[in-house]
């Protein structure tokens, strides 16, 4: 019996925290990845998402300019907020990886408490992989003077299939 515990344990998430699996798989196709030290997942390990999901999670509208687009631009998306909440964050740091592989390490306040989001819509389209999308992390750039510089440029991530936190 005991030995039996300690090979689940070994065998389970790299993370000594509890998790359950209360999150839907997706049946459409998978746009979004969330694993590492979080508490809700799809399949014991990761929480996965469709489109459909992450548009019932809730959605938020920035109408902002960018550095990549012309004039304003209005985005809808989940905020990184209730996406958090969601698959329960149980850690510190967050990391949001793109299709090519870039990547943007941060403290997860940066999303949640700069009201960012991960848009799936501009302008009333989905965002298509030639657009940055399926997902394309957005903070509210033209709210403040600070969101207009390097540093928040380097955390909007597009082209976003994943997000690990630890
Ligand atoms: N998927 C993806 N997102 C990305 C990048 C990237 O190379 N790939 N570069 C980041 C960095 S470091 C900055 S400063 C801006 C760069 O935008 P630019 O290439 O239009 O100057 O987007 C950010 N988002
Ligand atoms: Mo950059």
């Amino acid at each position: 019996m005991a030995i039996a515990a300690i090979g689940m344990i070994s065998s389970g998430s790299l993370y000594a925290r509890a998790t359950d699996s209360n999150l839907a798989k997706p049946s459409g196709t998978l746009i979004l990845t969330v694993s590492g030290a979080i508490a809700h997942t799809s399949d014991g390990k990761s929480a996965l998402f469709d489109i459909e999901q992450l548009k019932a999670i809730g959605d938020t509208h920035i109408r902002t300019a960018t550095p990549w687009t012309m004039g304003e631009t209005e985005f809808v998306g989940v905020p990184f907020k209730k996406l958090f909440d969601t698959v329960s964050v149980q850690g510190k740091k967050v990391t949001v990886t793109a299709l090519n592989d870039y990547s943007a390490t941060m403290n997860v306040s940066t999303l949640t408490e700069n009201n960012a989001i991960l848009a799936y819509e501009m302008d009333g389209k989905l965002l298509s992989v030639r657009d940055k999308g399926p997902l394309w992390v957005i903070f509210p750039f033209d709210a403040d003077t600070r969101y207009r510089t390097d540093e928040y440029w380097s955390k909007s991530v597009w082209q976003v299939k994943s997000i690990t936190i630890e």
